[in-house]
């Protein structure tokens, strides 16, 4: 891999020295080895139900009970026993206890897996799956339990408007002006487990500082992989512990 030769290490040794800032961006691959469906796959989501169908605020005014539905599954399946944090998950978690500069995770996930692995300082851009908004009055709930059209909101007590806490297409991703500050500063980028086919997260390589280290790692090459310049493929499970071992300067 391209994180064993002796160059890209000694890069690293420097960033680590100077206590550069890293910014990380993953997507639904990193998951995948925990059970979670991705979007895009052959066998991703998006092969069996349609985007207008759940995944826009058109959908969700047009038949929110199908589109709870849809999220009610999801948030069935996240918290089925079985799904759990896999190595991918647990080394962010150890790059940001080891690491001398800031990590920013940023996750268009919405599963709470890295959470659940030990990330503390962490966005999620596409919202959180157990988590429910009122459309209404704005209030965010945790939840894990299913959600139905006639769900009153705790706080202003309206019913038909608590709706999944997610980002739909056509909706502002959450916490942009934290994430391209972050990027602003970035001595290393990493995309993780994304096709990069979704702004403004596919952009976000673009905005960060001329001579920061940008990093893919992913099964195959993404719809953006030009744009990085380390591009190493394989599954998310083995090849980010090789890839955080050497920026924390580990044996591998
Ligand atoms: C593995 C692996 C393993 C597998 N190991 N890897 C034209 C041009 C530009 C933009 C637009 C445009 N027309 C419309 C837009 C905007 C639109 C957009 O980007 N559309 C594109 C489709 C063109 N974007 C929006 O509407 C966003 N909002 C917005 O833009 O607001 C305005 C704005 C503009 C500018 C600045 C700021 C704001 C909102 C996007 C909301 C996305 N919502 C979803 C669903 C909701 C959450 C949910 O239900 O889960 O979010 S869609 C879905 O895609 C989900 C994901 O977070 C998102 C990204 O998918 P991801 O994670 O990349 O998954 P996949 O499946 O695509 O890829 C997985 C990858 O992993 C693959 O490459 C595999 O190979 C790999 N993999 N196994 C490593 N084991």
């Amino acid at each position: 891999m391209a994180w064993e030769a002796s160059d890209f290490r000694e890069r690293m040794a420097a960033l680590r020295a100077a206590h550069g800032a890293v910014v990380v961006l993953t997507g639904a691959g990193i998951s995948r080895e925990s059970g979670l469906h991705t979007f895009r796959d052959a066998d991703g989501i998006w092969a069996s139900v349609s985007i207008d169908e759940v995944a826009t605020p058109q959908a969700f005014a047009r038949d929110p009970a199908r589109v709870h539905a849809f999220y009610n599954q999801r948030r069935r399946g996240l918290l089925d026993p079985v799904v759990l944090p896999n190595p991918a998950h647990a080394a962010l978690a150890r790059l940001e206890r080891d690491w001398p500069g800031a990590v920013l995770v940023v996750t268009q996930n919405i599963d709470d897996l890295h959470e659940r692995a030990g990330s503390r300082t962490l966005v999620h851009m596409h919202g959180e799956l157990l988590k429910a908004r009122c459309g209404g009055c704005g209030t965010v709930i945790r939840c894990r339990e299913d959600l139905a059209p006639a769900h009153p909101c705790v706080a202003c007590g309206n019913a038909g408007g608590v709706r999944p806490h997610v980002v739909w297409f056509g909706e502002m991703p959450l916490e942009l002006d934290r994430i391209y500050h972050a990027l602003g500063q970035a001595s290393l980028f990493a995309a993780i487990g994304t096709s990069g086919t979704v702004y403004p997260a596919a952009g976000f390589v673009d905005a960060v500082p001329r001579g920061c280290v940008t990093v893919e790692i992913n099964l195959e090459p993404s719809e953006g992989a030009s744009r990085f310049v380390h591009r190493i493929h394989g599954p998310a499970g083995t090849a980010v512990p090789a890839f955080v071992d050497a920026l924390c300067g580990g044996d591998g």
